[in-house]
C-alpha cells in the first residue's frame, strides 16, 4: 500500500523554527555541535574528515529549512510543476556548491578557521556522488541547478546507487575498475524519508476483472524509499529536491523459518534481489540477468516517481471539489531524459487506466500531454531496444499497453497517411523480426510525447531529417531543439575564484552568475592590457594549481609554462581520442628529428588526455593503454620532455574536471562530425578562456559562432560529407595522408613497447573496428588536424593575441549557461513558470 507524507509542516510550525546563525562564531559552535551530537565518529576527533561531516551537516540544516519553506510554498500555490526524470545525476561534490549558492562561504571559511581548519581542504574530503556517465548525467545536475536558481516549481528523480561510476585505476595493464563507495561512511545531503513508500512490482500476471478492467498481480513485490538530496539556487531561497529511490523488501520477506533451518541466502532471498536492483549504474548487459537488472532499474524509476507525482497531485487536489484527470497535464511536466525513463509512458498509462479506472483515450490524452522526451545520441548503438520476450516476462501489463498504442498508431498512418505505408515497419514500436522481437524506446518516445528534442542545432537537424524524419512528416510541430547548457555558478564562479573576480571587476557586476550574456561586455576589453595581465595571472595560478594536481596524482612533473591542453569525456571512438594520441605521436617524432636549436623554437605543450572506458569497451580500453604508454615514452625522453609532455590524468570525475578546466588553454572536441549530439565541456572549457580546437560538430557549431571564427581552431570533414567520405573509404578510394601513415608506423616500430595496437590500428585501416573501414574518419581528418595544430603553435607564440582569444571566448560563452536552457524548455515544453519562495 501507499504511504506518503504530504511532507508539509503547518506555517505556524515553520515560522517559529530557529533561525539559523549568520556569524562565524555561532556556526562554529554549530558545527561542533554535529561534530557532537551527530555521533559518526569517535568522541574528541577533528581531523579535516570529522570537520568534512559536521560542516555539511551543518550546511545541511540550512538547506532543509530553505527546502521544507519551498516545499510548502508550491504546495500552497499549487503551480504546474516539472519532473525530471533521468536514470543518471553526475553531481560530484555539493559543499562548495552549497556554500556557494547560500552565499555563506566566507562565514563557513571563518568558522572553519576557528576551530583550526580551512574550508579548501574541507572540501576535499567530500566523495564525488557520481550517479551517472557522462554529458547526460552532468547536464541533468546543470539543470537542477537552474531550475533551482530560476525559482521554477520542479524536482529531480532519479536511483540512489549503492556505488558510482567506477573508479579508474591505471596499472602496466593499463584500465582497472573498482567499486566507487560514495556512501561508504554516509552521504551528509541526503534525507531519508521513511513515509515515502511506494510499492513496484515485477513479474507475475495480468488478470481480468468482472468489469472488462486489467489488474496486474503477483510476482515480486518491493518497496521503493525516498531520499531527498536538497538543491539549492543561486542567492534565492528556492530550494529543489532531487529525489533518489531506494529499493527493498520488508520484513515479511525475510523468512524466519528457513533462516532457522540455516537456509540463510534463500531466507533473504527477496533482500539480496532489492539490493541488486540499486547496487550499481549501469550494471554489465551481456547476459540475459545483466537485461533484466537494467530494465527492473528503469522500471523501479518510472513506476516509484509517477506514483509520487499522482500522489502529490491528489494531494493539491484535497479539498477541491472539483477536479477531474484532464487537468492533470496542467499541473504535470514530465520530462525524460533519453529513451532510458520510456517505461513511465506505459506505466502511467497502468496507474490512470488500472489504478484510477480510466479509459483508454482519456489516459492517453493525459499521458501525452503531460510527457516529452529529449534525445541525447544518434548512435545506433545507445538507441536502446528491449527483448520482448523479456519485457513480457517482466513487465507483463506495460507490454500489452504497449502492443496497444503500437496497434493504434499503425491504424491511425494507415487511415490518415497511406503514403507511409512502406515506412510502418521500421517506425512502428514494435519491431516482431521473430528471430530477435525487440521494443523500439525512441519510437515509443516519439509517438507518445507531446514533445521530442535535440540537445544542440545541428543534432535537433540531423534528428528531424534522419533519425526522424519520418515523424516529421507526420507531427511537424512535435520537433524542437533546446541547446545544451552549463551552470555559471559550478562551472566557473566556484571552480575560478580568481577569474571569477576579474570579470566582476571588469563588468562592474556580479550579475553576470544569473545573466551569463553580461559577459558579452568583456569583448570590448578584449585588447586591454591591463585586463590582459590580470587576465594571464588568473591562467597561471590556475595552472600552477593544475600542475601541481597532475604531479600528485600521475608523478609527473608538468612545466605550466608550456601549453596546456585537454581531452577530457568519456573514453569512445567517436570523440576520437585516437586521432588526438596519433597527433601527439607525430609531433614527438617531428620534435626527435629536429636538432636541438630548431626545437627551442617550437612551442612547450602538455598534451592531458582523461576518461573512463566502459568496462567492456576493449578498443577504448585500448587508447587509454595507447596514451598511458605514449607518455611513459615521451615523458622520460630527455631530449625532448622538456617540450612535450603526454599525460593521462585517471579516474576523470566532476571534481577532477573543477580542477582541469580552469588550467586548461586549449581543449580538444574533435569527433567525427555529426556523432556527438552537443557536448558540453566545450561550454565549460570556453567559459573558462581555453580555446577549442575542433571539429563542426554538436555544440561545436553554435559556440564558433558565438565567439567568432577567428577564435576556433576549426578542421575536419563537416557532417554532410561524412556519409561519401565513408562510402569512399569502403571503397578503398581512401588515398592517407603520408603523415597518418608515419604516426602509424612509428608505433608498429615498437618505440612504446611490446603491446598489441595493430587492432586499433586496423581499426582506422578498415579492417576491423566497425567492419566497415575507418568509420570514425580519423585518417580522413588527420592531415587538417595537424595543420589545425600548427596554427595553435604559432597563435600561442602571439602572447597578445592569445590572451585576446581566451577573452573572447568567455564574452562569447553566455548563450551556454543551463539558465537559457532551461528557460527555454519551461517556456517552449513545459509551460511552467516561476514560483518563488517569498
Ligand atoms: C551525451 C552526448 O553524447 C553529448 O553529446 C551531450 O552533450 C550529452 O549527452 C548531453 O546532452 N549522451 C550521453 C548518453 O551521455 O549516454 O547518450
Amino acid at each position: 500500500t501507499t504511504t506518503a507524507a504530504s511532507g508539509v509542516l503547518p506555517s505556524k510550525v515553520l515560522a517559529v523554527a530557529q533561525p539559523l546563525a549568520e556569524e562565524p562564531a555561532a556556526i562554529a559552535s554549530n558545527i561542533i555541535y554535529h561534530a557532537q551530537y551527530s555521533p559518526h565518529f569517535s568522541p574528541f576527533k577533528f581531523e579535516p574528515e570529522q570537520a568534512y561531516y559536521a560542516t555539511a551537516e551543518s550546511v545541511r540544516d540550512r538547506l532543509i529549512q530553505q527546502w521544507n519553506e519551498t516545499y510548502h510554498h508550491f504546495h500552497k500555490v499549487d503551480p504546474k510543476q516539472t519532473y525530471y526524470l533521468s536514470m543518471e545525476y553526475l553531481q560530484g561534490r555539493a559543499l562548495t556548491n552549497a556554500t556557494g549558492n547560500l552565499n555563506i562561504q566566507n562565514a563557513y571559511a571563518d568558522a572553519l578557521n576557528k576551530l583550526g581548519h580551512e574550508l579548501e581542504d574541507i572540501v576535499e574530503q567530500e566523495k564525488d556522488a557520481a550517479l551517472g556517465n557522462g554529458g547526460l548525467g552532468r547536464l541533468a545536475s546543470c539543470f537542477l541547478d537552474s531550475m533551482a536558481t530560476l525559482n521554477l516549481p520542479a524536482w529531480g528523480y532519479g536511483l540512489r546507487y549503492r556505488y558510482g561510476l567506477f573508479k579508474q585505476r591505471i596499472s602496466k595493464e593499463g584500465q582497472e575498475e573498482s567499486a566507487e563507495d560514495w556512501l561508504e561512511k554516509f552521504s551528509p545531503w541526503e534525507i531519508v524519508r521513511h513515509d515515502v513508500v511506494y510499492p513496484v512490482r515485477f513479474f507475475g500476471h495480468v488478470e481480468v476483472n468482472p468489469d472488462g478492467s486489467r489488474k496486474w498481480v503477483g510476482g515480486e513485490l518491493f518497496q521503493a524509499l525516498a531520499y531527498d538530496v536538497p538543491i539549492p539556487g543561486y542567492k534565492t531561497k528556492n530550494t529543489i529536491s532531487l529525489r533518489l529511490w531506494e529499493a527493498k523488501a520488508s520484513a515479511e520477506d525475510f523468512n524466519l523459518f528457513q533462516f532457522n533451518d540455516g537456509q540463510y541466502e534463500s531466507a533473504a532471498q527477496l533482500h539480496s534481489r532489492a539490493q541488486q536492483i540499486c547496487a550499481v549504474l549501469y550494471p554489465g548487459d551481456a547476459t540475459e540477468d545483466g537485461k533484466l537488472l537494467r530494465l527492473k532499474q528503469q522500471f523501479f524509476l518510472c513506476s516509484a516517481s509517477l506514483q509520487d507525482i499522482i500522489f502529490r497531485f491528489k494531494e493539491r487536489k484535497h479539498g477541491k471539489d472539483l477536479w477531474q484527470w484532464s487537468d492533470f497535464p496542467c499541473k504535470v511536466a514530465v520530462q525524460l531524459n533519453d529513451t532510458h525513463p520510456t517505461l513511465a509512458i506505459p506505466e502511467l498509462m497502468r496507474l490512470l487506466m488500472d489504478e484510477e479506472g480510466l479509459g483508454w483515450d482519456e489516459a492517453w490524452d493525459v499521458t501525452s500531454r503531460t510527457v516529452a522526451y529529449t534525445n541525447h545520441t544518434v548512435l545506433p548503438e545507445a538507441l536502446e531496444k528491449w527483448s520482448q520476450p523479456v519485457m513480457w516476462k517482466l513487465l507483463p501489463r506495460h507490454m500489452q499497453i504497449i502492443e496497444e498504442i503500437d496497434k493504434r498508431f499503425i491504424a491511425t498512418v494507415n487511415t490518415t497517411r497511406t503514403d507511409l505505408e512502406s515506412k510502418i515497419p521500421s517506425i512502428r514500436i514494435l519491431d516482431n523480426n521473430p528471430q530477435k522481437p525487440v521494443v523500439r524506446m525512441a519510437n515509443l518516445c516519439v509517438v507518445s510525447a507531446h514533445t521530442v528534442n535535440g540537445v544542440a542545432q545541428l543534432h535537433s537537424d540531423i534528428l528531424k531529417s534522419e533519425l526522424f524524419a519520418d515523424y516529421v512528416s507526420i507531427w511537424p510541430k512535435k520537433f524542437q531543439n533546446k541547446t545544451n547548457g552549463i551552470t555559471p555558478r559550478r562551472w566557473l564562479r566556484f571552480c575560478s575564484p580568481k577569474l571569477s573576480n576579474i570579470i566582476t571587476q571588469w563588468l562592474k557586476t556580479d550579475e553576470w552568475v544569473t545573466n551569463l550574456d553580461l559577459l558579452g561586455g568583456l569583448r570590448k576589453f578584449a585588447d586591454n592590457e591591463d585586463l590582459q595581465a590580470e587576465w594571464a595571472s588568473a591562467k597561471m595560478a590556475n595552472k600552477q594549481r593544475l600542475a601541481q594536481y597532475i604531479e600528485r596524482v600521475t608523478g609527473v612533473s608538468i612545466d605550466p609554462n608550456s601549453l596546456f591542453d585537454i581531452q577530457v569525456k568519456r573514453i569512445h571512438e567517436y570523440k576520437r581520442q585516437l586521432l588526438n594520441i596519433l597527433g601527439a605521436i607525430y609531433r614527438y617524432k617531428k620534435l626527435k628529428e629536429l636538432s636541438s636549436e630548431e626545437r627551442k623554437k617550437t612551442t612547450p605543450r602538455t598534451i592531458m588526455i582523461g576518461g573512463k572506458a566502459f568496462a567492456t569497451y576493449t578498443n577504448a580500453k585500448r587508447i587509454v593503454k595507447l596514451v598511458n604508454d605514449v607518455g611513459a615514452v615521451v615523458n622520460n625522453d630527455p631530449e625532448v620532455n622538456s617540450y612535450l609532455k603526454v599525460v593521462f590524468v585517471p579516474n576523470y570525475n566532476v571534481s577532477v574536471a573543477e580542477m582541469l578546466i580552469p588550467g586548461s588553454e586549449l581543449s580538444q572536441h574533435i569527433s567525427t562530425a555529426g556523432m556527438e549530439a552537443s557536448g558540453t565541456s566545450n561550454m565549460k572549457f570556453a567559459l573558462n578562456g581555453c580555446l577549442i580546437i575542433g571539429t563542426l560538430d554538436g555544440a561545436n557549431v553554435e559556440i564558433r559562432e558565438e565567439i567568432g571564427e577567428d577564435n576556433f581552431f576549426l578542421f575536419g570533414a563537416p557532417a554532410d560529407k561524412v556519409p561519401k567520405l565513408r562510402k569512399e573509404r569502403e571503397d578503398g578510394l581512401f588515398k592517407p595522408d603520408p603523415r597518418f601513415e608515419e604516426a602509424k608506423q612509428f608505433i608498429r616500430s615498437g618505440v612504446f613497447g611490446s603491446y598489441d595496437y595493430n587492432p586499433l590500428l586496423d581499426s582506422v585501416e578498415g579492417n576491423s573496428g566497425f567492419g566497415r573501414g575507418d568509420y570514425f574518419l580519423v585518417g580522413h581528418d588527420f592531415p587538417s588536424y595537424i595543420d589545425a595544430q600548427e596554427r595553435v603553435d604559432e597563435a600561442y607564440k602571439d602572447r597578445k593575441r592569445w590572451l585576446k582569444m581566451s577573452i573572447l571566448s568567455t564574452a562569447g560563452s553566455g548563450k551556454f549557461s543551463s539558465d537559457r536552457t532551461i528557460a527555454q524548455y519551461a517556456k517552449e515544453i513545459w509551460n511552467i513558470e516561476e514560483c518563488r519562495v517569498p
